[in-house]
């Protein structure tokens, strides 16, 4: 009887860590991040770019093509396969080498390879033009923050470390079983200084590293480049809609990877020179 309770006891002390956490499970309800990833957000996300826009589309189309393919291939197959199997009689083919048929599925591939290059190429040589711009920017990935100097155009000479603002109290300790508060839309995505930068302007981005190798993208418009230590490299962006956007470091760079956030704040050209005018350093006293 005592053995019967103890047991019952003991399951009991088991269960009830395993049900306290499900429950906190539900209270990690998180609202979609502004400018970041969306709550049960399965695909890309559209952006505020011509490029993100290009790449989504390239994208679906893609996808839709490699659906047809399949659906197509897939029919023949298991058409053939039960239409024409052993048991209703059917005997196997032995022709070979048709060179019709050769030269039917070798066009056909062909031409497919050509619809899904031709536009990819566009899109990839647009990506990479980062001639005539308004604004130039230098990324500098370090671990594990991001460094920002505005190195051209308005603003020039403003420079700043962009640090994740995200308190460390609220990420929680799993080692000691203390759970992180993630209800906060920003968690992980937020920073204390942010990259501002004026709307429908193109900003050139230099990125580079201090240590390892970081990459600086930001998904809404559609820009992903690594940061390598010794070499400078670029990409460019030209947001055409007012708002906050939140990215992260995209390659694995060490311990705190996950805790180097981009936030890009894109604001009208008004906003955008009261900010470089805040930035700007006192003037110096005129000599006399
Ligand atoms: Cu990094």
């Amino acid at each position: 009887m005592n053995l019967a309770k103890s047991l019952l006891q003991a399951s009991v002390r088991r269960i009830a860590p395993v049900a306290l956490s499900l429950v906190s499970l539900a209270a990690w309800a998180v609202p979609d991040s502004e400018g970041g990833p969306k709550v049960n957000q399965l695909n890309l996300p559209v952006g505020v770019t011509q490029i993100s826009r290009e790449i989504y589309d390239l994208h679906s189309f893609m996808m839709w093509l490699c659906l047809i393919i399949f659906v197509l291939v897939f029919s023949v197959m298991f058409y053939s396969v039960i239409m024409h199997r052993k048991s209703r009689g059917h005997k196997a083919a032995t022709w070979h080498e048709s060179t019709t048929l050769e030269i039917i599925w070798t066009i056909i591939p062909f031409i497919i390879v050509i619809a899904m290059a031709l536009p990819a190429t566009r899109t990839v040589i647009a990506m990479k033009d980062t001639t005539n711009s308004d604004l130039t920017i230098k990324a500098t990935g370090s671990q594990w923050k991001w460094g920002y100097d505005y190195l051209r155009g308005e603003g020039e000479g403003i420079s700043f470390w962009s640090n994740m603002s995200t308190p460390r109290n609220q990420i929680g300790s799993p080692e000691n079983g203390e759970k992180p508060n993630v209800s906060d839309a920003e968690y992980l995505l937020e920073v204390d200084n942010p990259v501002v930068v004026p709307v429908n302007k193109k900003v050139r981005m230099i990125v580079t590293a201090n240590d390892v190798i970081h990459a600086w993208a930001v998904p809404q418009f559609g820009v992903k480049q690594d940061a390598i230590p010794g070499f400078v490299r670029d990409t460019w962006f030209k947001a055409e809609v007012i708002g906050t956007y939140r990215g992260e470091c995209q390659e694995l760079c060490g311990k705190e990877h996950a805790f180097m956030p981009i936030v890009v704040k894109v604001v009208s050209a008004e906003d955008y020179t009261k900010w470089v005018a805040s930035k700007a350093p006192a003037p110096a006293v005129a000599a006399q």
